[in-house]
């Protein structure tokens, strides 16, 4: 999973990227700097499987995180904005809004950010419009027509100021547009920034924000980025006492992988052999043979089944021959849907 920092200048998105990747570069240098990281999805499932498998190798989920400037936080008055490829491809936004300065204003903040991108969107829009109709005059190119369309559609969307996530598309439709990366029609995960002597007012915060994430392609976290920051480095147990202590329930990290997840319909599962215990992401609902695929596309190409226990199972019966035993390992096919926490061997021929 790719999730893309952005918010205007100064609102903590470096700080809140220390705090989600547990680094410690620098912040308040006006410097807009991009920064990448990788997190690793911490799941005790990895740990407790490779406690009864030994295996040579634990690896666990990924998500990227990319710190980057581009907004200017002027809102609708933001023209020619510039979005830099590396965050156009990243598949969701976490947007750092400023709650922490004593004149801040995160309604507006979360608002100007959401209108920057639909006026990049429409530029997008506009000029593709433009290409596309010159392209079917010039060559008598028909098939573009249902494209136009859709973008004329879009277009109408986005004058009526309004986020293209929020238009109703067909999977046919989001694939035709997909090309474009467009900014709005990323899910956004509104990080709400702030200072330290508000973290005991979290929740009254986090409820005065929720009309923003009236819908699922939306979530809000509030956080204060420049606490967590500081506790960058400590040992895990260590850092939860002194999150209980500061009366923070759920760690930046926690939340960023929990709502990025959430956001992006994600979920887990397992291959526990010798060589490797790993967990894997896949979007929920992903069947068996496009669920191998993402380890290797051989095995998706050369899919004959898939051998599946639950984590619960393997854990109460421990090896695969009791599993086996006590009939908790099933045969499945190429359609069968996944489940969260689903050990699997793949048997593929290729
Ligand atoms: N008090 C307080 N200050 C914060 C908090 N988060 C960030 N700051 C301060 O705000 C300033 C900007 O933080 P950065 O994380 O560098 O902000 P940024 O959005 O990355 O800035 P640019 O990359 O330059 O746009 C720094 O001086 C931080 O210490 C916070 O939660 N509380
Ligand atoms: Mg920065």
């Amino acid at each position: 999973m790719k999730l893309g920092i952005i918010g205007k200048p100064q609102s903590g998105k470096t700080t809140v990227f220390n705090a989600a990747c547990q680094m410690q570069v620098a912040v308040g240098d006006y410097s807009q700097a991009v920064h990448r990281s990788i997190i690793k999805v911490p799941d005790k499932r990895v740990i407790e499987l490779a406690e009864l498998v030994n295996p040579k190798k634990l690896t666990y989920a990924e998500m990227e995180i990319l710190d980057a400037p581009g907004f200017s936080g002027k809102g609708k008055e933001a023209a020619g904005i510039e979005i830099s490829e590396d965050l156009k491809k990243m598949e969701a936004l976490m947007a750092v809004i400023d709650g922490f300065s004593p004149d801040c204003n995160p309604e507006k903040d979360i608002q100007d950010l959401i209108d920057e991108m639909i006026i990049h969107d429409q530029t997008v829009v506009e000029s593709n419009i433009i290409k596309k109709e010159k392209k079917m005059k010039q060559v008598g190119d028909k098939t573009v027509i249902t494209e136009i369309n859709l973008l004329k559609r879009c277009l109408e969307q986005l004058e009526g100021e309004k986020p293209l996530i929020e238009m109703d598309l067909s999977d046919d439709e989001l694939k035709l547009i997909r090309g474009y990366l467009f900014m709005s029609l990323k899910p956004m995960l509104i990080v709400l920034n702030i200072a330290e002597d508000d973290i005991p007012k979290s929740d009254e915060i986090y409820a005065g924000l929720s009309k923003f994430v009236s819908d699922s392609k939306r979530e809000l976290a509030v956080m204060c980025g420049k606490i967590e920051m500081e506790l960058v480095g400590l040992e895990e147990e260590e850092l939860k006492e002194f999150l209980k202590d500061l009366g923070i329930t759920t760690s930046a990290v926690d939340i960023v992988i929990q709502k990025g997840y959430k956001l992006l319909g994600l979920m887990s599962f397992l291959t526990a052999g010798e060589p490797e215990v790993r967990a894997w992401t896949i979007k929920k609902g992903t069947n068996a043979q496009k669920a191998a695929g993402v380890i290797h596309s051989d095995i998706e190409r050369g899919f004959i089944r898939a051998e599946v226990t639950s984590y619960n199972d393997y854990i109460e019966h421990k090896t695969p021959a009791a599993l086996k035993a006590a009939g908790k390992q099933r045969l499945e096919g190429k359609e069968y849907r996944v489940k969260d926490g689903d050990v699997i061997l793949f048997r593929f021929n290729v």
